[in-house]
């Protein structure tokens, strides 16, 4: 098949999916090709099969906004002419997929191009959720030859906020096992301090991740034994973390890495992954840790308990409690027997349920149902 992908293409979970597929997909001999503002950062490799289009919004004095949805859509319908494309499969609704719907409109008559968007989460919990958007993103939901959502919780959530019946189909986000992996990285590992255990967060550090509930309970856990949090990423709750470190005394245990590309080593050096958030819609940086054999702590909100299975590949605890996430920790960092048994688990759940192996013929079925017309009537018929 030939295929368009339009996403983010900086960090977030979005875009990094989007560029995993899009490689996976070439590699099984699709042509891929990939549009965005920039080059999508997990582009580093090299194939034959893949090329990137730059979408170029263009400045004028009138434009307080400069209209990136528009210029999308010229490009997607110029790219799908140009290489005779049969799909766009856009990455987060909000504004990809009415830009696909337009090119798709633009091309009647010239060449019959589908439309899958994919949602990933905050495309409609919170961009969707604002009533600027919401009826816009229904139409375009309801509009296109296909959807598909990363989990269960999100299918759900997207039928409430947006208020459509239309057909999701679940196809959960994967992980690549051979780069998450259970090898040890001694850089990572000299990150350690004597006797000390290790906790990782990685974020983006928007409002949503709630990384100042990290820091509080690093500030109960530090108090009781020897343990160093690194704090993987960037974002506007950085810097309140930090000071907070530094108001609780515990700013010489919590180390703030910045933005990193070779996460799948520093995971290996954790004896856990904690991820407070108010709610993921599946929580890929989860699911990573996992595969590195790293058990997980994380809220038990959204689709977080459809990863992490609560007290055998890791613990949930309610939503803003810090007491309760330290204590977790705490138990967790105590049992060291109990906690190998879960890394195991981890590595073992992230093999069966979430592998690329396992994840992508699903995206490929859909795509081939969405070409013979088979989704389409689905999606007519509500199911
Ligand atoms: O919030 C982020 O971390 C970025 C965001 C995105 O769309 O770029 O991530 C969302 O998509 C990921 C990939 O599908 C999911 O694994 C994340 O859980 C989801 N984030 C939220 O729902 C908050």
């Amino acid at each position: 098949m030939k295929i368009g992908i339009a996403c983010y293409p900086t960090y977030g979970g979005s875009g990094v999916l989007a560029t995993e597929l899009g490689l996976a997909l070439a590699e099984e001999g699709h042509e891929i090709h990939f549009l965005a503002y920039e080059a999508p950062i997990r582009l580093t490799s090299f194939s034959r099969q893949v090329f990137y289009h730059q979408v170029s919004v263009q400045e004028y004095p009138l434009f307080k906004y400069p209209p990136y949805a528009l210029a999308l859509a010229t490009k997607l319908a110029e790219v799908c002419e140009l290489h005779d494309l049969d799909l766009i499969h856009v990455h987060y609704a909000v504004p990809h997929l009415v830009s696909a719907l337009l090119a798709r409109d633009m091309l009647r008559g010239i060449c019959d191009v589908k439309v899958i968007g994919t949602l990933h989460g905050t495309d409609i919990t919170i961009v969707g959720n604002d009533p600027a958007y919401r009826r816009v993103t229904r139409h375009a939901i309801e509009e296109a030859d296909g959807i598909t959502a990363v989990s269960e919780y999100l299918r759900r959530e997207t039928r409430t906020i947006i208020g459509t019946s239309a057909a999701i189909e679940v196809i959960s986000n994967f992980v690549d096992l051979q780069r998450f992996a259970v090898t040890p990285c001694p850089q990572a590992m000299g990150m350690r301090h004597d006797g000390e255990s290790m906790l990782v967060h990685i974020s983006n550090f928007r409002p949503v991740k709630r990384v100042l509930d990290l820091i509080e309970a690093m500030a109960i856990l530090g108090a009781q034994r020897k343990v160093r949090l690194l704090m993987v990423g960037d974002g506007p709750d950085r810097p309140a973390a930090e000071a907070r470190a530094r108001q609780l005394g515990i700013a010489d245990r919590v180390d703030f890495l910045g933005s990193q590309d070779a996460i799948e080593k520093i995971l290996t050096c954790a004896d856990l992954f904690v991820l407070p958030s108010l709610y993921e819609s599946f929580g890929l940086a989860a699911l990573e840790a996992m595969a590195c054999g790293v058990p997980v702590l994380a809220s038990d909100a959204g689709g977080l308990p459809e990863v992490i299975d609560d007290g055998r590949s890791g613990r949930l605890f309610p939503v803003g409690d810090v007491e309760a996430l330290a204590a977790a920790a705490a138990e967790m960092l105590e049992h060291d027997e109990r906690r190998r048994a879960m890394a195991q688990e981890a590595r073992r759940q992230a093999e069966a349920r979430f592998s690329l192996k396992r994840i992508l013929p699903l995206y490929e079925d859909y795509y081939r149902r969405v070409l013979d017309g088979g989704a389409k009537a689905q999606r007519e018929a509500g199911m």
